[in-house]
């Protein structure tokens, strides 16, 4: 069973169907699909990756990147996406971690070299079991390192096809994606979903509300992030007459604010599909199709996913208090790629998942997110760890001490605010950005506040609450 299989049958029932359309132009039919990614899984293989060896990808968003991503499943390989903003210095690290058999990204093979190695029009699909491994996506922990979270074919196929039937897919449906393809929400929920579907996939090489608003007339459905209906909902060409091809608007990687929802809905006459899900599970809880969508709630865990909130013991608490959101189902990863403690640590021994995500579940099983218990910041859907910005910081001839934290931003929902104790007076902001120059740019903080010194409880924890609050106004919030 390799997910390749359940796409090539897609596509031969999709027929001349336009598969990817990009700037108006039909880049590739479905019936031109199966060969396409023939001619990348010839050129992966040719390459000398074997069934099970990981292939670490970074390249811009093209057409080409998502046959390249097939032609891995098709290959039996393992799928590694990284960000683009990655720097050198992290990308080293993926690297030695992924321990890959390839990598296609600048200065090391770039997608025109690979191309170049293989030609061909068929290629036999590599039989693959459910729990063998897809892809593996990085996400960053407390500790400030990066684990990848190794997912299978079984669990990208069941989270696929429930989210065919839970959000109705139709025929005709046809699919604007403007997401990066670095990420579950691009790569899997999106993409997915259009190419079981047979649907035509408007290509978006990234986000731009006026591009996104031009293609709207000729679509059914959008998936985004908070970020681009908060830039959507504020577009002066944002109307009725513009969404009246739309079916569905869906949103998720990030809490929609019900202003946000509420503006759009004023807007648009649509209320937005909110669902929740993480890189370690796939989609989790997903507001109803036909039943009531409510804003600041993220809906019912999916058919097949067991959810429930519970303390830090792990047992359930009464519906309607808050605790942590506990997981199970066939979307659930199969660990922390060469960290099996790390695995074990965020497992419960009944098999459910502690997503670190606090939650209420109300008496008809509604959930909704209220916080989180990990260390996280999300910026415009990506997550930021704050301790991998308080190392490099720390490191600074002259600080003190550090305090990263997310503080509200009305178009990334939250950004990157570090607050910096100084042992030399004379260290300025130029002098601590040039610090985090290694780390990726969304990850960099957006204001550097000096402070004599960080608010401490009694136990000597920095109180980031504290600084959240005093700060909460720097962006206009
Ligand atoms: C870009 N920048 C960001 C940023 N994106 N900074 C913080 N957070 C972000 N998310 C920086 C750029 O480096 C640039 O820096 C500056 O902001 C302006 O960039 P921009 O051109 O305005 O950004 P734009 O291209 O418009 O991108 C914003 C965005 C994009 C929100 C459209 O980040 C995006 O597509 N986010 C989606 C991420 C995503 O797919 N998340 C899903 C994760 S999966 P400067 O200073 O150099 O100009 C997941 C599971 C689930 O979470 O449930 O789905
Ligand atoms: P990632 O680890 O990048 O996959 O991000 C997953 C995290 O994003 C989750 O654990 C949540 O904290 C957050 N998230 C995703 N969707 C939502 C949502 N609809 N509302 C609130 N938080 C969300």
């Amino acid at each position: 069973m390799n997910l390749y299989g359940l796409i090539a049958e897609a596509a031969r029932l999709a027929g001349d169907t336009p598969a990817f359309v990009e700037g108006g132009e039909v880049r590739l039919r479905y019936d031109e699909l199966d060969s396409a990614v023939a001619g990348w899984a010839a050129a992966l293989s040719a390459s000398g990756a074997r069934p099970g060896d990981r292939v670490v990808v970074q390249v811009e968003k093209s057409v080409d990147n998502a046959l390249l991503y097939l032609a891995s499943l098709r290959a039996g390989l393992v799928y590694v996406p990284l960000n683009t903003a990655y720097t050198t210095a992290e990308l080293d690290y993926f690297i030695a971690d992924a321990e890959p058999a390839l990598i296609v990204a600048d200065g090391h093979c770039t997608m025109e070299e690979l191309k170049a190695r293989a030609t061909a029009d068929a290629f036999q699909t590599v039989a693959r079991r459910p729990d063998d491994l897809a892809a593996i996506l990085y996400t960053s922990g407390t500790t400030g390192r990066s684990k990848g979270a190794m997912l299978s074919h079984g669990n990208l196929a069941s989270n696929a096809l429930v989210l065919r039937d839970y959000w109705h897919w139709q025929p005709g449906d046809v699919l604007i994606h403007a997401l990066p393809i670095y990420h579950v929400h691009g790569l899997f929920v999106a993409l997915h979903g259009a190419l079981l579907n047979g649907s035509t996939i408007l290509w978006h090489k990234g986000f731009d509300a006026d591009a996104v608003i031009d293609d709207l007339g000729s679509a059914t459905m959008l998936m985004g992030v908070p970020t681009f209906y908060v830039r959507l909902a504020a577009h002066p060409r944002l109307t009725r007459e513009a969404v009246k091809t739309m079916r569905l608007f869906i949103s998720g990687s990030a809490p929609l604010l019900e202003s946000t929802f509420a503006d759009f809905e004023a807007r648009t006459g649509h209320r937005i599909l909110e669902r929740y899900g993480m890189t370690e599970a796939g989609m989790i809880c997903s507001n109803p199709y036909d039943g009531e969508r409510v804003p600041g709630t993220v809906g019912f865990p999916l058919p097949g996913v067991a959810a429930r909130v519970a303390d830090d013991q792990g047992r359930e608490v009464p519906r309607g208090t808050p605790g942590v959101l506990e997981i199970k189902g066939p979307n659930l990863f199969r660990g922390y790629w060469q960290r099996p403690s790390k695995t074990a640590q965020e497992m419960r021994p009944d098999g459910y998942f502690i997503t670190g995500d606090v939650a209420t579940m109300a008496e008809d099983g509604r959930v909704a997110i209220v916080g989180r218990t990990r260390d996280l910041i999300i910026a415009g859907g990506l997550n930021i760890y704050p301790r991998e910005i308080e190392l490099a910081i720390d490191a600074i001839p002259g600080v003190g001490e550090s305090a990263v934290i997310g503080v509200p931003h009305p178009d990334l929902g939250e950004a990157v605010v570090a607050v910096v104790t100084r042992t030399d007076l004379a260290l300025d902001e130029a002098a601590v950005l040039a610090g985090v120059a290694d780390l990726a740019r969304f990850k960099q903080p957006r204001r550097i506040i000096f402070a004599e010194t960080l608010p401490r409880n009694a136990m000597g924890k920095v109180q980031k609450a504290t600084l959240r609050t005093t700060h909460q106004g720097l962006f206009g919030g």
